[in-house]
C-alpha cells in the first residue's frame, strides 16, 4: 500500500525514467530499435525495479496513468534523436493488459506521437501472449485499432504465456519476441535449442520477423545468426541504458 500511494507521488514528482536497450539487426549489425524500460529513483528508496513495483502498479491500476506516460516519454525520446539527426530507428513501450482495456487507448497513442512528431511506422507496441488470451474480441479490436495507426506491433515473451498460436493466425503481428527463458541455456540445454528454432521457423512462416531476448554470450548469438534470427537484445550487446547513454551509442554505431 505504501508503494501505491508513493507511486502517486512519483509520477508528478518526475521520479519515473525510461532506460533503452539497444535491439541490434544481425543482418547488418546496425541498432534497429530499443525497448523501453521504466526505472524508478525513489528519493528513500533509490532504485525500484520495474519487476517489483509494475506488478504492484498493475494491481492499483497506477499503470494506467504511468503507461500513458511511458509512451509519450518514449515517442518524445524517439522524436528528439531524429531531429538530432541520428538514425532512426523503433521505438518499443511494454503495454500492460489494463491500458488494453482502456477505452480511450488509441487517442492516447496517437497523442503521444502527435504531440512529440513522430512519425508511427517508429513506434512498436508490446504485448505479452497472455494479453491475447483474455477477452479475445476487445483485445483483438484494439490491436487491429492500433495497427491501422500505423503502429507496429510485437508479441513479447513468447513461448512462456498460455499459448495463443490460434490467436497468432488472426492477428498479424509483426514482430516475435523469443523469450529469455529458453535462450539463457540453449547452448547447453538440447531442448531450449529445439523449442528456439521450432519457435524462429513458426515465426518466420508466418510471416513475422523474429527477435531473440536476453543474448548473453557470443555462443548464444552464433547460434541464432545460423538459425536466421533477424535481431537481438541482450547484455552481450548493451544493458538498458539512460537516454543520454544511448544517444551516444547511437550516434557512435562503432
Ligand atoms: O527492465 P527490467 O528487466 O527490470 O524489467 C522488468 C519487467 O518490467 C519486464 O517484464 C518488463 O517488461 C517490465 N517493464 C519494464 N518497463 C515497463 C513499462 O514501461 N510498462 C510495463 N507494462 N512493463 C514494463
Ligand atoms: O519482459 P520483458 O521482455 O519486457 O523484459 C525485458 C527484461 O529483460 C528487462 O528487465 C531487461 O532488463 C532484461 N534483460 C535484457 N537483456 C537481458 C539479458 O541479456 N539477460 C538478462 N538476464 N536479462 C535481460
Ligand atoms: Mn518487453
Ligand atoms: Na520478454
Amino acid at each position: 500500500l505504501e508503494l501505491e500511494t508513493s507511486m502517486r507521488h512519483a509520477l508528478t514528482n518526475g521520479e519515473f525514467e525510461l532506460y533503452y536497450q539497444p535491439q541490434v539487426s544481425l543482418k547488418d549489425n546496425r541498432v534497429i530499435g530499443a525497448e523501453a524500460l521504466i526505472r524508478w529513483n525513489h528519493p528513500e528508496q533509490g532504485l525500484i525495479s520495474p519487476a517489483k513495483f509494475i506488478p504492484v502498479a498493475e494491481e492499483s491500476r497506477m499503470i494506467v496513468p504511468i503507461g500513458n506516460w511511458v509512451l509519450q516519454e518514449a515517442c518524445r525520446h524517439a522524436a528528439a534523436w531524429q531531429a538530432a539527426g541520428l538514425p532512426p530507428i523503433t521505438i518499443a513501450v511494454n503495454l500492460s493488459p489494463l491500458q488494453l482495456h482502456q477505452s480511450n487507448l488509441l487517442d492516447i497513442v496517437s497523442d503521444a506521437m502527435s504531440s512529440a512528431g513522430l512519425a508511427p511506422q517508429y513506434l512498436e507496441i508490446e504485448v505479452t501472449e497472455s494479453v491475447v488470451m483474455q477477452e479475445v474480441e476487445h483485445v483483438m479490436a484494439m490491436l487491429h485499432g492500433i495497427k491501422r495507426l500505423g503502429v507496429k506491433l510485437s508479441i513479447d515473451d513468447f513461448g512462456t504465456g498460455y499459448s495463443s498460436l490460434s490467436y497468432l493466425k488472426r492477428f498479424a503481428f509483426d514482430k516475435l519476441k523469443v523469450d529469455q527463458s529458453f535462450v539463457r541455456d540453449l547452448a547447453s540445454d538440447a531442448n531450449d535449442a529445439a523449442i528456439v528454432l521450432a519457435i524462429i521457423g513458426l515465426g518466420k512462416t508466418l510471416g513475422m520477423s523474429v527477435l531473440a531476448e536476453g543474448v548473453e554470450t557470443p555462443l548464444q548469438l552464433e547460434f541464432l545468426r545460423r538459425a536466421q534470427t533477424d535481431s537481438i537484445q541482450g547484455y552481450l550487446f548493451s544493458r538498458p541504458l539512460n537516454a543520454s547513454e544511448f544517444r551516444k551509442l547511437l550516434g557512435n554505431p562503432e
